[in-house]
C-alpha cells in the first residue's frame, strides 16, 4: 500500500508508522477526498452567486449565459493570476528587505553580492560610478518596487530576453505593463459580466504569467542573490536520514529566505549553541523543507529533509523539535497534526497564519533578535521528546547553479559563456536542455514521475535543469550528483564527466526558474541554435504539479516560447477549444504551447520528439548515441585513472563543505 503512495523509502517507513498509529496524512485525505468530477474538468464557475453552474451537458450555459470556453477560460486565468500574485508578493518583500538594509531599517541584512548589485543597477538603469553600496542598493530597491506598480509602458526585464521574442510580446500586445497591474487585470476580466472572450481570457493569461516570470519572480532571484549572495556549488544533503538523535531538531519549510537566513546566523551563535547544551542537546541540527529550504541548500548547504509531501512525515519522526514555517505550500494539517507530538509549530508571516498554531511574527527591522527568540523556544522544546523514528536515508548532491556558475563552469572565469553548451547542442553531443520543475501531488505516486521523467531524459542525453520540489525529489534518489553521470547517455556523460558537472543541475527555488528564463535567452543569442528561445531544442515539464504557481510558470515558459508539458489531465478538458488554444493556437502565436499528458511515457516521448522536431528545423544533426562515448575526453579520463592519477575534479578543487558536514 505505501509503495503505491510513494518511492521514498523514507517516506514509506513513516507512512507504515502512521497506519500503525492511525495517524492521518495527505496520503489518506487523498484517498477518502476523490476529487469533484466537474471542478477537475473546468466545467464549474462560482464567479457570482447566481451560481456555482455546473456545465455537465453538452451546450449547457451558467445562469448568464457564460459557455463551458469561456468559464474553463476563466478558471484558468485565476489560476495563473494567484499564481503570479503568490510569486510577485514573495518578489516584493525581498525589494522591500533590500530596501530596508539599504536605508539601515534592517541593521542585520547586508549586501552579500556587490557584483550581482552592480549587475542588476545595470538592468534598472542604476547608475554605479562612484556610488557607495547602500546607495546603489537603495535606488535598485525603489527602481524594484516601480517594476510592481508601474501602470503603462512595459516591465524593464523585458528586455533581458531575444530580441525577436520582445517582439513576439510586443506585436501581440502580451507585454506586461505593471506586475500587480496584470494580476489585477486578471481578477478584473475573470468578473462576472465582463471578458467572455476564451480567446481574449487566455492571451491576458500570457500576459499575468510573463508579469510573474520576467517581472515578480525574476526580481525575486535577483534581489535574493544580492541580498544572500549567489549560489556557487557546493556538496549537500537530502532526505530524513539528515535528522538528529541528540540534537535539536530544528525545520524550516516555506518560501522566504529573509527569516532562514537569520536562523542560520542564530545558529552559530555560542550563546544560543550553549543553551541548546544546557537543555541536554549535543548541538542544533538545521534543515530545511520545500522551497525555504532549496533558498539555504543552494546558498549554505543546509540539507533538504523533504518536499511538499513529506512535510507532515517530518513530524511523524518525533524527532523534529520545531518547524518553523513562513508563506505558501504550508499544509494546515501540520496544526492538528503537531497535537499529536512534541514538535512546536511557529508560523511567522503575518501572510500565513494557522488557528491554534503559535505566531511570531517576524519583522525585518528586528530579524535577528526574533530568530533567537524563535530558536530558544525549540531548544526549550527538546526535553520534551518522546519516541523517535529517524529514517536512516541520506543522499548527497552537489547544488549552486546558478546562471552565472554554469556559465563560469562551462567557459571558465575569464570566457565564461555557453558557447560550449550550444556547441554540444550542435554537434549533437546533447540533444537537448529540459526544466523539470514543481510540485509534489497526493493524487499521484510521491516522486515517481519526478524520477522517471528525468532519468529518462538524460538517458537521452537532454539536460536537465531543476527547481523546487523535483530537485529535492531527484536529490534523493541521487541524480543530482556527479556519479548519476553513469545514468545518462553517451554525450552527456562525456561532457559530465570533463566538465564535473551533474546531468541534472539544481538552480534553486521556484522563483528560480527565471534562471531557466536567463540561460535559455543565452543560448539563443550565443549563436548556432537560432534567434529566439523557442527555436531552442528544448522543452519544459511538470511532472507532479499541484499549485496555481505551477501554472503561472508553465504559462510564462509557453509566453516566452518553450513546449511545457504537466504530467496529468487538462484543468480545462471540458472545453476542447481552450485545450486546442492552449496548444495549436498558442504554438502558432508565440511559439510554446502548454499540454496536459496523463500518461508519463508518452509525455517523454512527446518531450523527445519535440526536441529532434527543433533540432531538424535548425539544420542539425540528427541525434545520434552511437557517435558518443569513445571520445578523446572519456578515453583520457580513462587513462588517467588506470594511472592512478588525480582526475582533476571541478569538485576537488573547489567545493565547499556545506556548513553541516
Ligand atoms: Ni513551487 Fe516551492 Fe513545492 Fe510546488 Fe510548493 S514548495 S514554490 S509550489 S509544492 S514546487
Ligand atoms: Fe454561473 Fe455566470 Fe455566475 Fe459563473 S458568472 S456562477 S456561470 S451565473
Amino acid at each position: 500500500m505505501t509503495e503505491q503512495r510513494s518511492i521514498d523509502p523514507a517516506v514509506c517507513d513513516l507512512l507504515e508508522i502512521c497506519e500503525e498509529d492511525g495517524i492521518s496524512t495527505v496520503f489518506d485525505r487523498a484517498d477518502a477526498m476523490k476529487a469533484c468530477p466537474i471542478g477537475a474538468k473546468g466545467a464549474c464557475c462560482r464567479n457570482c452567486s447566481m451560481g456555482p453552474c455546473r456545465l455537465t451537458k453538452e451546450g449547457q450555459v451558467g445562469i448568464c449565459g457564460a459557455t463551458i470556453d469561456t468559464i474553463a477560460a476563466r478558471n484558468f486565468a485565476r489560476m495563473t493570476a494567484a499564481g503570479a500574485a503568490a510569486h510577485s508578493d514573495h518578489g516584493r518583500g525581498m525589494a522591500l528587505t533590500l530596501l530596508a538594509a539599504a536605508t539601515g531599517d534592517a541593521p542585520d541584512y547586508h549586501v552579500r553580492d556587490v557584483r550581482k548589485l552592480h549587475e542588476v543597477a545595470g538592468f534598472l538603469g542604476v547608475e554605479t560610478d562612484g556610488r557607495e553600496t547602500a546607495d546603489i542598493a537603495k535606488e535598485v530597491a525603489e527602481k524594484a518596487l516601480i517594476e510592481f506598480g508601474r501602470q503603462t509602458g512595459e516591465i524593464v526585464y523585458l528586455q533581458r530576453a531575444p530580441r525577436k521574442r520582445q517582439q513576439i510580446w510586443r506585436e501581440l500586445g502580451i507585454a506586461p505593463r505593471g506586475i500587480d497591474r496584470e494580476v489585477v487585470d486578471i481578477m478584473h476580466r475573470t468578473h462576472v459580466g465582463n471578458d467572455q472572450s476564451y480567446e481574449s481570457l487566455l492571451m491576458a493569461s500570457l500576459r499575468t504569467a510573463l508579469a510573474d516570470g520576467w517581472g515578480g519572480s525574476m526580481l525575486s532571484t535577483d534581489i535574493t542573490d544580492i541580498l544572500f549572495g549567489s549560489p556557487v556549488p557546493l556538496v549537500a544533503k537530502a532526505n530524513m536520514g539528515n535528522l538528529s538523535e541528540d540534537q535539536v531538531n530544528i525545520v524550516i519549510h516555506g518560501h522566504e529566505p529573509t527569516l532562514s537566513e537569520m536562523i542560520l546566523v542564530a545558529v552559530n551563535d555560542p550563546e544560543i549553541i550553549e543553551y541548546a547544551k544546557s537543555k541536554g542537546a549535543k548541538g542544533i541540527n538545521l534543515t530545511g523543507i520545500c522551497c525555504t529550504a532549496n533558498e539555504t541548500l543552494m546558498r549554505q548547504g543546509v540539507a533538504t529533509i523533504g518536499n511538499f509531501l513529506s512535510q507532515e512525515l517530518a513530524i511523524v519522526t518525533g524527532a523534529v523539535d520545531m518547524m518553523v514555517v513562513d508563506i505558501q505550500c504550508i499544509m494546515q494539517a501540520l496544526g492538528p497534526l503537531t497535537e499529536k507530538f512534541h514538535t512546536l509549530l511557529i508560523t511567522t508571516s503575518p501572510k500565513a497564519h494557522i488557528d491554534g498554531v503559535t505566531h511570531v511574527n517576524f519583522e525585518e527591522h528586528d530579524a535577528l533578535e526574533i530568530a533567537k527568540r524563535i530558536f530558544k523556544m525549540g531548544i526549550d522544546n527538546f526535553p520534551n521528546r518522546r519516541e523517535v523514528h529517524i529514517p536512516k536515508d541520506v543522499n548527497q548532491l552537489v547544488v549552486g547553479f546558478s546562471h552565472e556558475y554554469i556559465n563560469y563552469a562551462l567557459g571558465g572565469f575569464y570566457r565564461g559563456s555557453l558557447r560550449p553548451l550550444n556547441d554540444a547542442v550542435m554537434q549533437g553531443r546533447l540533444r537537448g536542455v529540459a526544466g523539470v520543475v514543481g510540485c509534489n501531488n497526493a493524487r499521484s505516486c510521491h516522486d515517481y514521475a519526478h524520477d522517471y521523467v528525468v532519468r529518462e531524459l538524460i538517458k537521452n542525453d537532454v539536460l536537465v535543469v531543476m527547481t523546487g520540489c523535483g530537485a529535492i525529489a531527484c536529490a534523493k534518489y541521487g541524480l543530482l550528483s556527479p556519479e548519476a553521470a553513469k545514468y545518462a547517455g553517451p554525450g552527456l556523460r562525456e561532457i559530465c564527466e570533463t566538465v564535473g558537472i551533474p546531468p541534472v543541475l539544481h538552480l534553486g527555488s521556484c522563483v528560480d526558474n527565471t534562471r531557466i528564463l536567463t540561460v535559455l535567452s543565452q543560448m539563443a543569442t550565443e549563436g548556432g541554435l537560432g534567434e529566439d528561445i523557442s527555436d531552442v531544442p528544448g522543452v519544459g515539464f511538470a511532472p507532479e504539479w499541484m499549485s496555481e504557481k505551477a501554472i503561472s510558470i508553465g504559462t510564462y515558459f509557453v509566453a516566452s516560447g518553450v513546449y511545457t508539458i504537466f504530467v496529468s489531465e487538462s484543468p480545462v478538458r471540458n472545453s476542447p477549444a481552450v485545450v486546442r488554444f492552449q496548444s495549436e493556437v498558442w504554438e502558432k502565436r508565440v511559439g510554446g504551447k502548454l499540454e496536459f499528458i496523463a500518461d508519463v511515457k508518452e509525455s517523454v516521448q512527446k518531450a523527445l520528439e519535440h526536441i529532434d522536431k527543433k533540432r531538424a528545423a535548425l539544420g542539425l544533426p540528427e541525434y545520434d548515441p552511437k557517435r558518443y562515448g569513445q571520445s578523446g575526453d572519456a578515453v583520457m579520463l580513462k587513462v588517467l585513472e588506470e594511472r592512478g592519477e588525480e582526475v582533476f575534479n571541478l569538485y576537488s578543487a573547489k567545493v565547499v563543505q556545506s556548513a553541516g558536514s
